[in-house]
């Protein structure tokens, strides 16, 4: 892999003939962060059974390390996301962790607050029919407003496991109100500068309704709460054949697109890889965002330079930091190639409705493999220029399957 500098030089002739700069696409490249979250270094399986996987982390440190092993591997993933109560550090000390995190080279990203943990929650928190439970939910988001101080996050997450199993279990029109009230005041108490980001899933855990079932209504909520409230786009949360990149370029332009989480659905949730399965959606996922960066509009511009990027996966059958890595690397292998669609080219040919040419510009991106490019950004970012082998060859794995062994793991049917 070392010797990749001639098929560098053979790619950046080729691009600067097409009109690319290399050099601010490099640049661009270098900038694209990409979060990883602390569960997906955890113990983790299906619905049957959580599989125990040896030097799976198990405290909040550990997680904080293998956060930065990936950040150091890549070079791209300076933050990582936390769940509450999962990471409540074990000596509830909020800004030492983030002091520990920084020293492994990383800040602590979006805070997830989880209300669907306790038996209370079997209901619902926020839509909860009981207006106790409403509270205990909104009290503990609140407390993750708080945390966001400590260890100086900006975004909040939201995501709900909130709905009904049968129809007529609840009133379908007061639990919209319940999540609006909860919302709201959840809003009112975010950090100054801070942001909350509402995901949607339109199934599971609740199968009759949801109560945030789709980007219809995170965007309806958002639009009714603020500036400071925007949508999270799961890439595992779209029913079949649903048109991901089109929902991107709505919210894009209404300026209400705050983040993503990434994965690849091939049957239901988040557990595969992003970009193992549709990296062709990937790649036009990124294409909206690319194209938003490039725009001449400030207000387009600014928004996608905010999207918050988050990986939210757990891996159960092909380890843990690794698959991360792998990830991370997906994620940057889709934004280089959107970075390559000839846009001038492209507008003209749809503004002369010459469909195929135009889809076929977007395709010679696409297939353009990016590689060497990418090896030639690592090296500038001083990381390695092949981030699996370098992992592989960096003994870490072996070291935490030393110290840490076999954490018992529990979950599923019992
Ligand atoms: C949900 C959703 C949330 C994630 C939980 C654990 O499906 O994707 O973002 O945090 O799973
Ligand atoms: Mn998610
Ligand atoms: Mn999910």
């Amino acid at each position: 892999m070392s010797n990749y500098n001639a098929a560098y030089e053979v790619l950046a002739a080729s691009l600067a003939e097409k009109g690319l700069d290399v050099e601010q696409i490099k640049t661009a490249i270098k900038n694209h962060k990409i979060e990883t979250p602390s569960w997906g270094y955890a113990n983790s399986g299906t619905r049957f059974k959580a599989f125990a996987w040896p030097g799976a982390a198990v405290t909040t440190r550990e997680k904080m390390d293998d956060a930065g092993m990936v950040h150091k591997m890549t070079g791209i993933a300076p933050t990582v996301a936390i769940h509450i109560p999962w990471d409540v550090p074990e000596d509830g000390d909020y800004v030492a962790m983030r002091q520990y995190a920084q020293e492994q080279g990383v800040d602590i990203g979006a805070v997830n607050p989880n209300v669907f943990q306790d038996d209370e929650y079997k209901l619902g928190s926020l839509g909860n029919p009981d207006p106790g439970i409403q509270e205990m939910a909104l009290d503990h988001i609140i407390e993750c407003c708080d945390i966001m101080t400590k260890v100086d996050s900006d975004s909040l997450s939201l995501w709900f496991a909130d709905g009904t199993n049968y129809a007529g279990q609840d009133s379908l029109r007061q639990r919209k109100r319940r999540f609006e009230r909860g919302l709201s005041a959840v809003y009112d108490n975010l950090p100054e500068g801070g942001r909350m980001l509402i995901e949607y899933k339109f199934f599971e855990p609740a199968f009759y309704s949801t109560d945030v079932p789709d980007w219809g209504t995170a965007y309806a909520w958002s639009l009714k709460l603020g500036d400071q409230a925007q949508v999270l786009v799961d890439l595992g949360h779209h029913a079949q054949g649903v048109n991901i990149e089109q929902i991107v370029g709505f919210l894009l332009d209404e300026g209400k697109l705050g983040g993503f989480h990434f994965n690849n659905r091939k049957y239901a949730d988040d557990d595969l890889i992003v970009g193992s399965v549709n990296p062709y959606e990937l790649f036009n996922i990124y294409n909206e965002l690319v194209s938003a960066e490039l725009s001449d509009e400030e207000d387009l511009r600014n928004t996608a330079f905010n999207v918050a990027y988050m990986i939210d996966q757990c891996h159960n059958v092909e380890g843990k930091v690794a698959p991360m890595i792998y990830s991370v690397l997906n994620c940057q292998e889709a934004y280089a190639k959107a970075q390559l669609v000839q846009r001038e080219e492209l507008a003209e040919a749809q503004a002369n409705g010459d469909v195929l040419r135009a889809h076929t510009l977007l395709n010679d991106a696409y297939r353009t493999d990016v590689r060497p490019l990418l090896m030639r950004v690592r090296e500038e970012l001083g990381a390695p220029v092949d981030p699996l082998a370098a992992y592989a060859a960096s003994g870490y794995e072996k070291k935490i399957r030393d110290e840490r062994g076999i954490a018992d793991a529990s979950g599923g049917f019992q």
